[in-house]
């Protein structure tokens, strides 16, 4: 078999709700939000609320340790049907909060070895970490990639906090997205299977958008999302209207003559439970004490 064929990898890529539009129905998923801090700034994200790479924005989470997220873990297992993907997706991103993320994989694979792990990132940090998420196990990667130059890049993200400098605009787009690529590949390359989210900015990336999809295929990613802006309140794209779906689709079906789009995201929260589209989080909020990392 060959390991970068999800069919046959033996990652479960068919058990995974966002992977296969077949296990939406039938598959859960648990989001642990143990992930508060980010490194970069995205024009249409308002810290307060959750992290729109992979979020809806509008709705803060509580945030857990390791600890609670591994008892929340083993209280909602019995008590939602088919779960199988344990994601981190914020609500800021996962590889800014490494030691959180990664003692969450630990705790909960040590009593429960069959889980799907799943985490979202904005690849800033992925050349560092792609190889020790290889080691704890995790097969899913989701990585949004809004643009490919640093002329696009500059009008969506303010800044990016890279190894303790801070780095305006062009420039500091310019190294996330070498990141992002060069984080990418080396999980493909290790067989990984990679989903790239592209959040849909009007009049910014649109038009860029089909070759950041051809761009990602070359590196071998499994599928691409691509969302419509949400514009946080209190962002710096507070005042841009939502991407209409009529026009996300549109582009979606442009695209998947180039590679797999994904259509049924439903943009969840960075403590999601349950079936896409059916979340339960509030049902097991609050059992866990909020405390802040
Ligand atoms: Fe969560 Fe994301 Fe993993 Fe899925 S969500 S970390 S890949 S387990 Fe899924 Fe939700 Fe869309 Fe994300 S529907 S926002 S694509
Ligand atoms: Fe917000 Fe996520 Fe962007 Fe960080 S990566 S600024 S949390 S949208």
């Amino acid at each position: 078999n060959c390991a970068c064929n999800p069919v046959q990898n033996g990652y479960r890529t068919s058990q995974h709700p966002c992977f296969s539009f077949e296990a939406k129905h039938k598959y859960a998923r648990i989001h642990m939000p143990v992930a508060p801090r980010c490194n970069i700034n995205c024009n249409y994200c308002n810290r307060k609320f959750d992290c729109l790479h992979e979020s809806r924005p509008g709705v803060t989470s509580e945030i857990l340790t390791p600890e609670s997220a591994r008892e929340k873990y083993d209280f909602v297992k019995d008590r939602v049907e088919n779960l199988s993907v344990v994601g981190i997706a914020g609500p800021g991103e996962a590889l800014a909060n490494w030691n959180e993320t990664k003692s969450t994989i630990e705790l909960i694979k040590k009593s429960n070895p069959n889980v799907i792990f799943c985490l979202s990132t904005n690849g800033l940090m992925l050349p560092d970490y792609a190889d020790q998420l290889v080691e704890l196990g995790v097969r899913h990667v989701t990585v949004t990639v809004n643009c490919l130059t640093p002329e696009i890049g500059k009008r969506i993200y303010q800044f990016v906090n890279y190894q303790g400098k801070r780095y305006q605009g062009a420039e500091g787009a310019a190294i996330l997205t070498k990141n992002q690529l060069a984080g990418i590949e080396r999980l493909t390359r290790q067989g990984v299977v990679v989903k790239v989210n592209i959040v849909m900015i009007k009049g910014i990336n649109d038009g860029h958008i089909p070759e950041i999809v051809k761009k990602v295929k070359d590196l071998s990613v499994f599928i691409t999302n691509i969302m419509p802006l949400i514009p946080a309140k209190g962002s710096a794209f507070e005042y841009m209207s939502q991407t209409p779906m009529k026009e996300v689709n549109k582009m979606r079906n442009i695209c998947r003559d180039e590679l797999q789009q994904m259509y049924h995201c439903t943009q969840c929260r960075a403590d999601a439970i349950g079936l896409l589209g059916e979340d339960r989080s509030l049902e097991f909020s609050g059992l866990w004490s909020r405390k802040a990392i």
